[in-house]
């Protein structure tokens, strides 16, 4: 098939010259300057474009393809992406890496300094965004028909910095130069309502009108995301809130009051304004829920819209789409559908909730109690009375249903309701998620597990079927052959061949070469210029890394713990036999965290004391890399010795930079939560250090009631010091809040684990002494981390959840 043939448009270069060509073009006609007077930035647009063309090539034929087959589409909802820079990852998926590392010499400039232009779209928090991102990249690459829904965010995650110790934030205008790799897609806006009331339907008992008080713009745009090793390029369509043409008051304007001319668009453009605004506030929880509708009532339409391309009859649709959403952040779209069947379509209430419990499926994504999603029902009223209606509607009959099951039980009627009661009137939106969709997921074994039998378990008992997990997953191509290509390169060589990158269990192959000396030593001394290129410290240290999220249940107050032990340890004994090591932490922390803040702040207060500090420095560096992000995570990975998976057992629901890690040769300390435990089981027990409570023994010890944080510190004589010197101010003072809250409640029970995690971390250290053994170890977690593939995560998804076919997209002829 070719498409351009029938527009007599001609193909894109391929050779040298002819990439070089269509890049001048490119420089000359689109961004409209010259060879003599393109400036870095004209250089890394004129690029893009010309890599990006590729990509729309392909992406046509896929679309064509996808048209002509009329296939089960996978819609995937999710309020956060994290898609990490793209031009790098372009170039690897057109092929047009060398091309193009040739060709913009001409212009003056290496490729290196291109990427360096190359900013990332920091549209998410962190794992989930994350995920998101490597899911659509594998789903592309498992030629699955799919469209990414999100927001384009004009802020996306804030810009963190370190000032005087603290953690500083600022905004982050990501696109603020443009961004080279979007299609806007002005034609295809919809509109949304908010507030207002609603109406009886004469004759009609279940339909209503609503009359929304506010009416607001989504104008979409998208990125294409290709496939690795295939034709197809699919799309993450990302929408933008704009007020209409109506909501500027010209004739204010006209009487000088700017601002309140203006006052309705800004009041609909602050919808996309930024990342997961503050919800401390009333205002703030309204905007948030603002956001998730806006996400969901466009994408609904869009995908209504795709669908009736092709099809005409409504009892096709649960057919022919799957949503996915991804945690509850998108779970009114549940509603939503409801009502554009019931209210605009005119279908019966049975028929609509039967299409709507077949269409959608639910991956949650914590176990944290705080963390599942509830609003007051006056927010909802308020911003949502329609939703709310059908809300209510849904619950009744789901109620009648348990009550059938279980009669008489009301108490499980209360617990299961979708709306709480007690202490004030919420929506519980994991509720309405479980209770409107086909399948729920967990994201690894553990936490699939737990929430069956902790916080979903009522749901469990009355539907055991819809409860399955997927383990989490990630993108080899990002993590490991762009993140670190020495290392791609040393397998590539060890496998002969790149089948591996799109076929990841082939690493296994590696087993084979974990006894070779000089492949060991090849081994070693990539992680070593991987360690020189970062320039975190001594690269022939143990590199220690805990990069995430900052939150007190990955307890890095625990790493502190020992990090404040060696520092005693040495300075007691300043001519022992030490292993220098560099512990590296990286990562945000929500700005209204103060806890979590806390914890940065003694870090950095630590980690100066110890570099003041003649006799423990040469042996312990501690460092603080800002502003976490992907780019930032491509760097620390490759050169990482040792992963921190420390998190309390039971919290972490999966974790994947644990798989990034260990993906990339770090051997991992951890607790038996989320993943770690089904990396350990890959990887093999000897080769994972492992430590700590289970899930079962820590919360046996909580609810025991019988937990005394303070008796681990008097019993034990390292942690005294560690605690003890917090407190008397050795740090420049800081900490006491972190020791305050250790000693007393230890809602994460780090106490608890400590003499476990630091003894765990005396046999690291005798493991580490023994390079070869190392090393050993280091080449035997590459090889079997095949499992956590995102591809793999696909394939599930496909398989179990999605009931989806790949459609391949036909090559190129000429
Ligand atoms: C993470 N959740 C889990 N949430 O914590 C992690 O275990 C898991 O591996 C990952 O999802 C992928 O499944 C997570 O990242 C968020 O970022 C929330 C987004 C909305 C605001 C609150 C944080």
């Amino acid at each position: 098939m070719d498409l351009r043939q029938g527009l007599g448009l001609r193909r894109l270069g391929r050779t040298a010259d002819e990439f070089q060509q269509d890049l001048l073009s490119t420089l000359y006609y689109r961004r409209g300057t010259t060879v003599e007077s393109a400036s870095a930035r004209d250089a890394y647009e004129t690029l893009s474009l010309t890599v990006r063309d590729r990509l729309a090539e392909r992406r046509a034929r896929t679309a064509a393809a996808h048209f002509a087959t009329n296939p089960r589409w996978v819609y995937y909802l999710s309020a956060e992406y994290l898609l990490g820079a793209q031009l790098e990852q372009n170039l690897l998926y057109s092929g047009t890496g060398e091309l193009a590392a040739e060709a913009v010499k001409t212009l003056g400039f290496t490729l290196e300094e291109l990427e360096g232009l190359d900013i990332e779209p920091g549209l998410g928090n962190g794992g989930l965004g994350r995920l998101a991102a490597c899911l659509v990249d594998a789903m592309a690459t498992r030629d699955i028909p799919a469209v990414g829904y999100g927001i384009r965010y004009d802020f996306g995650i804030f810009k963190q910095s370190i000032s005087g110790g603290a953690q500083a934030e600022c905004p982050d205008d990501w696109a603020f130069q443009g961004n080279p790799w979007e299609f806007p897609a002005p034609d295809d806006r919809q509109t949304v309502g908010f507030y207002g009331h609603t109406e009886p339907v004469p004759g009609s008992q279940t339909r209503k009108r609503w009359i929304p008080g506010e009416v607001v713009l989504g104008e979409p745009s998208h990125m294409l995301v290709p496939g690795y090793g295939t034709e197809t390029v699919n799309i993450v369509r990302l929408w933008r809130a704009r007020g209409s043409e109506a909501s500027f008051d010209l004739s204010r304007f006209s009487a000088g009051q700017y601002a309140e001319a203006v006052q309705e668009a800004v009041r609909a453009e602050n919808i996309s304004k930024v990342l997961y605004p503050d919800d401390s506030t009333e205002l703030g929880r309204e905007l948030r829920l603002k956001q998730q509708y806006f996400l969901c009532s466009c994408s609904l339409r869009d995908i209504i819209r795709r669908f009736r391309l092709r099809n005409s009859d409504w009892s096709d649709f649960a057919d022919k789409t799957v949503i996915q959403l991804n945690d509850t952040h998108p779970t009114i779209a549940i509603a939503e559908l409801m009502r554009l069947l019931v209210d605009e379509y005119e279908l019966e209430w049975d028929q609509a909730w039967s299409i709507t419990r077949r269409t959608f499926a639910y991956t949650c994504h914590t176990l944290l109690p705080e963390a599942l999603e509830t609003w007051p029902v006056h927010v909802f009223e308020r911003l949502l009375p329609r939703h709310l209606e059908i809300i209510y509607l849904i619950n009744m009959f789901f109620l009648r249903e348990v009550e059938e099951r279980f009669p008489g039980d009301t108490d499980r009627l209360r617990r299961m309701s979708i709306i709480q009661e007690e202490p004030e009137r919420r929506v519980r939106m994991a509720h309405l998620a479980v209770v409107g969709t086909e399948a729920v997921n967990g994201v690894a074994e553990l936490h699939s597990k737990l929430l069956r039998e902790t916080v979903l378990n009522d749901f469990a008992d009355l539907w055991p079927a819809k409860f399955q997990n997927v383990t989490n997953g990630i993108s080899p191509r990002r993590f490991i052959k762009i993140a670190n290509p020495r290392l791609s390169d040393l397998i590539t060589e060890g496998l002969g061949g790149e089948g591996w990158l799109s076929d990841l269990d082939q690493l296994a192959g590696l087993e084979a070469l974990a006894d070779d000396a000089s492949f060991l030593e090849r081994w070693r001394a990539i992680k070593r210029a991987n360690k020189v290129d970062l320039a975190a410290g001594d690269p022939d240290s143990l590199t220690d890394v805990m990069i995430k999220r900052f939150h007190e249940y990955k307890r890095q107050q625990l790493k502190l713990l020992h990090i404040i032990t060696l520092y005693h340890r040495i300075r007691n004994d300043p001519g022992g036999d030490w292993v220098p090591r560099t512990v590296l932490f990286a990562g945000k922390a929500a700005p209204a965290y103060h806890a979590a803040k806390d914890i940065i702040r003694l870090i950095n207060a630590v980690g100066s004391t110890i570099a003041a500090d003649p006799v423990v420095s040469p042996y312990l560096k501690v460092v603080f890399a800002e502003n976490y992000n992907v780019t930032l995570a491509e760097r620390i990975i490759p050169a990482a010795d040792l992963s921190e998976q420390i998190s309390l057992a039971g919290k972490e629901a999966s974790g994947t930079g644990n798989m990034k890690l260990a993906l990339n040769g770090a051997l991992t300390i951890g607790t038996l939560d989320g993943a770690n435990i089904e990396i350990r089981a890959r990887v093999g027990a000897d080769n994972f250090f492992l430590f700590g409570l289970d899930a079962f023994q820590a919360a046996e010890l909580r609810y025991s009631g019988q937990y005394r944080a303070r008796d681990n510190y008097e019993r034990d004589g390292e942690l005294r010091a560690a605690i003890d010197a917090i407190q008397s101010g050795a740090f420049g003072g800081v900490g006491h809040e972190v020791a305050g809250s250790l000693l007393g409640w230890d809602e994460y029970l780090t106490l608890a684990d400590y003499r476990a995690y630091v003894d765990c971390q005396d046999h690291v250290d005798r493991v580490w002494r023994d390079q070869a053994t190392w090393s050993r170890m280091s080449v035997l977690n590459t090889a079997h981390s095949g499992f956590f593939s995102a591809d793999r995560t696909v394939s599930d998804y496909a398989a179990r959840i999605w009931r989806v076919a790949p459609v391949p997209v036909p090559r190129d002829e000429d």
